[in-house]
């Protein structure tokens, strides 16, 4: 039984890298969820009938456009956008947008599959979608970031909708894109549609919390895991990658629950602080100023910034990869492992290679998955969503409480799943299996579309 239903998966897996060349990223994602697909269709035939696996590979729909724009010099730019409405089977489609020269096809179908699992796993009424462009927001001015966002959703506008598709930011779109991608919104349409972006100001329909909601929940996440060990994150040593939103308010959250980061990073190198990062510094050399991280260690004698480099050469108790995707690898983990890491949770989209993730669980390391342990961030957009719906704007304090309620539910559904499927203490396959049978069970429901 159990090597036919391995043979089944594997066939599906072929279709799936045949139909898709190419795409290696997408590839990945798909056979990470697949390894946990196994034992479910053991224990239930029925999710390989009816093309259900199929159809869940195969995105609803692809969208791809051109995004001419003008530079401050009168030059005119081509970049190319995407959207990929995934899975609408829990809710209309919802994820981010990514601005960043690597972004293409692959890349876009990867992110969107995650988060159809992801979104499943908060419990919330969302489907999965994702989208971006190739364009480079590094460099480029107020009004030449404007310009763009307001030519991305020339085009996008015509796909998107409250009861349709939601974005909202990733890597290189926050606060500012949004802001700018709204605004042209409203315009095109004639509408105030609160609830067709998030990730929006507090005063211009936004939530609380949704700009702190990604990191704060990977901390949450992992004090869950450290608590299921008997720990905590009370003295502990934090190393987390990235400096951007998702790293910055995971680092303030490990402070906040009496933890210490010690070393964050960029795509130029990493910085080292013993004595715990300094937030504010952070916060202005990357939000204000939109600088680079070795500004850091100039401001701050004792801190060493290392050029390139391997941020997980750092010893610590605990591992946030918060920057990008296939940025922790087998050697990496090793590194972590000797060194005696205690619990990893991903705060970026597959930061962890799948050797990477093998390395962890041969070793016995507890490691959360961005798709359980990032679902913050958007489990805090459908809150937005929430509040825009009833035309409400809640405190800090209730919806931080929201969050940290979600997170506790995810980790225990992914820890409950886990053990009711013979992996205990396995969160990869905990969450996917979650994810998935959430999902397929509503596809089910809504018969062969
Ligand atoms: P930001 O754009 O705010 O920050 C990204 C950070 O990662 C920057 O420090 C950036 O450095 C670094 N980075 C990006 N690409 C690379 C690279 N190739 N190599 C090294 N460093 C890199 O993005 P976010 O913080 O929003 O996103 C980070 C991760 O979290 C992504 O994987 C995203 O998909 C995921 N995520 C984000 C959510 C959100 O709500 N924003 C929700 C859930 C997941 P540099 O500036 O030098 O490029
Ligand atoms: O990867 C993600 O979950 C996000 N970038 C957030 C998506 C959202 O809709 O808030």
């Amino acid at each position: 039984m159990s090597g036919q239903v391995r043979a089944q998966v594997d066939k599906y897996f072929e279709v799936v890298a045949h139909r898709n060349a190419g795409e290696p990223e997408f590839h990945q994602a798909v056979a990470e969820v697949f390894e946990s697909l196994t034992v479910v269709l053991e224990r239930n035939s029925k999710y390989a009938d009816f093309g259900l696996i199929e159809r869940l590979c195969e995105p609803e729909r692809q969208i791809i456009f051109r995004v001419p724009w003008v530079d401050d010099q009168g030059c005119v730019h081509v970049n190319r956008g995407f959207r990929v409405q995934y899975n609408s089977a829990l809710g209309p489609y919802k994820g981010g947008l990514r601005f960043h020269p690597s972004v293409n096809l692959g890349i876009v179908k990867f992110l969107g599959f995650e988060q159809i699992f992801k979104n499943s796993l908060t419990g919330l009424p969302i489907g999965g979608g994702k989208g971006g462009s190739d364009f480079d927001p590094k460099g480029k001015s107020e009004g030449e970031i404007m310009r763009f966002c307001q030519s991305f959703m020339t085009e996008l506008n015509r796909h998107i909708g409250e009861y349709t598709d939601v974005p909202a930011g990733d890597i290189g779109v926050g606060g500012r894109e949004i802001g700018y991608l709204f605004g042209q919104y409203k315009r095109l349409t004639n509408t105030y549609e609160s609830g067709v972006l998030t990730g929006k100001g507090i005063n211009w329909g936004g939530s609380q919390v949704r700009t702190e909601a990604t990191g704060y929940g990977v901390a949450y996440f992992v004090a869950e895991m450290l608590k299921a060990k008997g720990e905590s994150v009370e003295g502990k040593t934090a190393v987390i990658s990235g400096s951007g939103n998702v790293a910055i308010y995971a680092i303030q959250k490990i402070h906040q629950l009496g933890g210490l980061a010690i070393a964050c990073s960029d795509s130029s190198g990493y910085i080292v602080d013993k004595k715990g990062i300094d937030l504010d510094l952070l916060k202005e050399i990357k939000e204000v100023r939109r600088g680079r991280i070795s500004e850091y260690a100039d401001a701050v004698p004792h801190a060493e910034f290392v050029a390139g480099g391997c941020i997980w050469d750092v010893p610590c108790d605990v591992a946030l990869p918060c920057a990008t995707q296939n940025e922790l690898d087998d050697s990496a983990a090793k590194t972590l492992i000797a060194n005696g890491v205690q619990a990893v949770a991903e705060g970026a989209n597959m930061p962890t290679t799948p050797g990477g993730i093998q390395a962890f669980r041969d070793a016995g390391v507890a490691f959360a998955p961005g798709k359980a342990a990032n679902a913050g961030g958007v489990a805090t957009s459908a809150l937005e969503m929430q509040q825009n719906a009833s035309r409400d704007s809640w405190s800090f304090e209730y919806t931080d409480e929201r969050l940290a309620g979600i997170m506790r539910g995810i980790h225990a559904r992914t820890i409950e799943t886990a053990a009711e499927y013979g992996k205990p203490g396995d969160y990869v396959h905990g969450a996917n299996i979650a994810g998935f049978v959430k999902v397929a069970d509503a596809m089910f429901a809504l018969g062969v579309i």
